[in-house]
């Protein structure tokens, strides 16, 4: 059986007191630990002190960047690597969302690039993927997804598999208010994990978590994890309040 994951990615958003409050609130807070990952993806400034805190409480709740620069040092104003993430505790980051791709650049070649630098370094990553709205009126969605996976993955050993989780975020649902269905949504999970398996073999296909993205709140997230291809979510805009968030992690 997959474990769930249920993520917050906070993008750029709360302050530093805002953050900390939030984090402190999972003391008192239960969740089945053995069936659930609890993940945060904090900005990065955050991540340190986030850890210190959490240690203090005791509660295992996964912190995660949100992107890494795709090179190990260098001259490169502003960005932050993979190995910077590694000196300081932290294991996982999120790759190829929807919003570095259309604000920042970052193409499937780079993601391509991105994702093998966090794996050669020992992280965990949510690797994201969707398509636009013209995309899947055109009918092409699966084409698309499965194109963007293919790049992401292009040159990925398969024992690297079990450190990736696959973020489906239809790119027209993202902070939107509009959910794709989740029967549509689990089809196209179904299409990711078959390929996954043409490409990997059954066993890791079976293995490999794959959690859906867009504008995820309390009131959808039960319907979605009903379907046996959604092992979780990656929330934005409803993981910025705890009470919110407390809600979706108890589906
Ligand atoms: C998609 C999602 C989190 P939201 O970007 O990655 O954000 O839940 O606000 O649509």
């Amino acid at each position: 059986m997959r474990r769930s994951l249920i993520a917050a990615n906070w993008k750029m958003n709360l302050t530093f007191d805002d953050a900390l409050s939030f984090v402190s609130s999972f003391k008192e807070f239960k969740f089945d630990t053995k069936k659930i990952d609890v993940l945060i993806a904090p900005p990065f400034p955050y991540l340190s002190d986030l850890g210190k805190a959490l240690k203090k409480i005791n509660k295992k709740i996964i912190l995660s960047a949100q992107n890494i620069h795709f090179e190990s040092s260098g001259a490169y104003t502003g960005e932050v690597s993979a190995e910077m993430l590694k000196s300081i505790g932290i294991n996982w980051t999120i790759i190829g969302h929807s919003e570095r791709r259309q604000y920042f650049g970052d193409t499937d070649i780079i993601v391509n690039k991105k994702v093998k630098k966090a794996l050669e370094n020992g992280l965990n990553v949510i690797l994201c993927v969707g398509e636009q709205l013209p995309e899947r009126e055109a009918g092409i969605e699966k084409e698309l997804v499965i194109s963007q996976l293919g790049m992401a993955l292009y040159g990925v050993e398969s024992d690297n598999i079990s450190r990736i989780v696959i973020a489906y975020e239809p790119v027209w649902a993202i902070g939107t208010g509009k959910t794709a269905r989740s029967s549509d949504a689990e089809e196209m999970h179904r299409s990711i994990r078959e390929y996954i398996r043409s490409k990997y073999g059954r066993k890791i296909a079976n293995n490999v978590r794959i959690i859906y993205g867009g504008s995820v709140k309390p009131d959808n997230i039960s319907d979605l994890m009903s379907m046996p291809n959604i092992d979780g979510a990656l929330v934005g805009g409803a993981s910025l309040k705890f009470e919110s968030f407390a809600k979706i992690i108890s589906y």
